[in-house]
């Protein structure tokens, strides 16, 4: 018999190292984290926010959990406040928090408790740019993102802007632990194509879960 030093539980691919792709993770509870993700966005609204340099960000926003990223003319920064009611974000959901640390622990993290949540929503022609997610304290922790309705097409290169440049398809449900060397990879997803019907309307909605302080 082998002993097979390679084998994954079913659904878990390593798409570089330290970046572990969970297809359908969100699966098993997508009613509890709709019914979640419907109820932080009544509280603080999907809003689209400007970037440093003026421009406004294609892709709508919002955040739960203690800390919330946001972006101005000032720059980019997370901070407890939603500058639209100055109240605190809604809370974490515990569904949201139970996903992402499960889906920490699959991928090897098993201390992770994420104190932000960025919610991301794209409608069709939305993108994010190739940028790297920096603004967190201590980059040990790794980022767990949540994709859920439309599939949108992500790259991602490496440590630097002009890195080569790998393609995949985020479907719905499927979550990415982005860890160790992978944290500070260059990143992005293509301009959202109009897609099949989702019962979550003609939308990506990405969660992504962070250790921001
Ligand atoms: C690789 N969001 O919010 S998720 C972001 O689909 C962001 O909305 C994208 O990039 C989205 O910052 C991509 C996949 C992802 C998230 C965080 C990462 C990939 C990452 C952090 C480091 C490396
Ligand atoms: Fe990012």
């Amino acid at each position: 018999m082998t002993l097979d030093l390679f084998a994954q539980p079913a659904g878990k691919e390593i798409i570089a190292p330290g970046a572990c792709l969970l297809r359908g993770l969100a699966l098993a509870r997508e009613s509890a984290i709709w019914q979640a993700l419907q109820s932080v966005i009544a509280q603080a609204p999907l809003r689209h926010m400007q970037t440093p340099g003026g421009l406004t960000m294609s892709v709508a926003m919002s955040n739960c959990g203690p800390l919330g990223w946001v972006s101005d003319r000032q720059g980019y920064r997370y901070q407890a406040l939603d500058p639209l009611s100055q109240q605190p974000w809604p809370a974490m959901p515990a569904e949201f928090m139970a996903l992402a640390q499960q889906a920490a622990i699959l991928a090897g993290f098993a201390d992770f408790t994420p104190d932000a949540c960025l919610i991301n929503q794209y409608a069709v022609g939305a993108k994010l740019s190739l940028h790297q997610d920096k603004d967190e304290r201590d980059q040990s922790h790794p980022i767990v993102s949540v994709s859920l309705g439309l599939p949108a097409t992500f790259q991602f290169g490496g440590l630097q802007r002009s890195d080569k440049l790998l393609r995949t398809e985020l479907q719905h449900g499927d979550v990415v632990v982005w860890g160790g060397p992978s944290r500070l990879r260059y990143h992005g997803i293509l301009p959202l194509k109009s897609g099949t019907f989702s019962y979550m309307g003609t939308y990506r909605y990405n969660l992504t879960f962070r250790r921001a302080s």
